[in-house]
């Protein structure tokens, strides 16, 4: 659904309070440098070097405008309003997303919704102005699993998702999660300590650029989430023989890069074809020893199914677990398959969406209902407490890639339309 809307003024409740716009875009600036590579691309994969020092950069933004900041056992950033002013009394309104990339990736996705939290908090402190709720920001870690494959690392902490996360998480190259998650605070010894009880969060917000084209191709500047797609992560490790190219007979060879390649054909067929799961996609190889004229003796892929209804992930997955049992018996191979993550959809809540579309059209953008096809921390957040997500349009439609853009009048419309909400709840 489309509005057509006319700007209306703010319910007489609502303080019509506006984000400070150039604080905003420039911020996103500055964070857009951290981590740059030669390509333009965005480097920050969760608790790599350049992960923490755009961490260290929002503590000091976050304290220099006057903010109370805290590191959680799972490395999340929280930003509070200060001792004295901060209501601990009033219900909590979690705000936020994540600072970290993938590989190669863009400057908005999660920044931008992490760096709009800020700008809320501290537009709020600024105005004086008393809210209902008591808002809390949220930069959680590693939400992509780009390095370590254990994606919404911080919000499954946070909702006490611990039993599914491994007990000594290790990276791809295999460095151990331990010391890097200590570097920036954290400590895998006591993430109990970081989890949130059910009903100590009233609601969550997230503003997150669209990383599709609808928006764009309506002229629509706001995106009300309706819900998340879910989301199964598996990561499948084949082990043949490794050998000389030239002189091992084709019939001697249990070559394990051969069978990676029938299983990735076979996985796109998923979608495409059977049409099993809405997406499905083999975005990383590991091959070992990778040399040319050695045949492989290890390959690792990684496979990436989402739909928005948990029972076709499920047959999915189980398609995947079908598919390489014939392969490793055909090839004479052995194959593991590896859960990384299994993410349920989660809808939107419905005040959270009304309000939204109340602050949108308050200040007078065009907006529309639409399911994301990324996955978000938010869904995760939805364990524990009611979630609301914002869309602004991406320019063409692209994310995860350099070329990752957002137009400036849109990103100032998505944050006052976040600031407007957290006021109206
Ligand atoms: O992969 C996703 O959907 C999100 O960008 N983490
Ligand atoms: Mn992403
Ligand atoms: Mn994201």
């Amino acid at each position: 659904m489309t509005s057509n809307v006319v700007a209306s003024p703010p319910a007489p409740d609502v303080p019509a309070l506006s984000v400070d716009a150039a604080r905003l875009l420039g911020r996103i600036e500055k964070f857009a440098s951290i981590g740059r590579n030669a390509a333009g691309g965005i480097e920050r994969e969760g608790f790599s070097d350049a992960d923490r020092e755009a961490r260290a950069e929002l503590i000091r933004e976050a304290e220099a405008a006057g903010l109370a900041v805290g590191v959680d056992a799972a490395g999340n950033i929280l930003i509070r309003r200060p001792e004295g002013t901060a209501c601990t009394e009033r219900p909590t309104l979690l705000i936020g997303s994540h600072l970290d990339t993938v590989v190669n990736g863009g400057r908005l996705d999660g920044t931008y919704g992490v760096l709009a939290a800020l700008e809320v908090l501290q537009t709020v402190l600024e105005s004086g102005v008393e809210p209902a709720h008591e808002p809390v920001a949220v930069a959680f870690a590693n939400e992509e699993g780009a390095r370590f494959p254990q994606p919404f690392w911080g919000s499954k902490v946070l909702v006490g998702r611990l039993a599914e996360l491994p007990e000594e998480p290790l990276a791809h190259d295999g460095t151990p999660l331990r010391d890097a998650l200590a570097r920036v605070g954290g400590d895998l010894d006591a993430l109990g300590t970081a989890v949130w009880p059910q009903g100590s969060v009233a609601a969550y917000l997230e503003l997150h650029v669209e990383q599709g084209p609808v928006l764009e191709s309506s002229g629509d500047s706001i995106g009300v989430v309706t819900g998340i797609t879910g989301r199964t992560v598996l990561t499948v490790v084949v082990r043949g023989e490794a050998g000389h190219a030239g002189t091992t007979p084709m019939e001697m060879r249990r070559d394990p890069l051969a069978a990676a390649a029938r299983i990735l054909l076979a996985v796109e067929g998923l979608a495409q074809e059977q049409q099993l799961c809405r997406v499905a996609t083999v975005g990383r190889l590991d091959i070992r020893p990778n040399s040319p004229n050695t045949i492989a003796e290890e390959v690792q892929l990684t496979v990436d199914l989402r739909d928005g209804n948990p029972v076709r992930l499920e047959l999915a997955e189980q398609a995947v677990r079908n598919l390489v049992a014939t392969v490793a018996q055909e090839r004479r191979l052995e194959i593991d398959v590896e859960v990384g993550t299994r993410t349920e959809p989660a809808q939107a809540d419905r005040t959270l969406r009304d309000a939204i579309a109340d602050s949108a059209v308050e200040l007078g953008h065009r907006y529309q209902l639409l399911p994301s096809g990324a996955g978000h921390d938010a869904q995760i957040v939805a364990e524990i407490a009611p979630m609301g997500m914002i869309f602004v349009p991406s320019i063409g439609g692209v994310s995860h890639v350099p070329e990752e853009d957002t137009k400036s009048g849109d990103l100032v419309a998505g944050a006052d339309v976040l600031l407007r909400t957290a006021l109206r709840l």
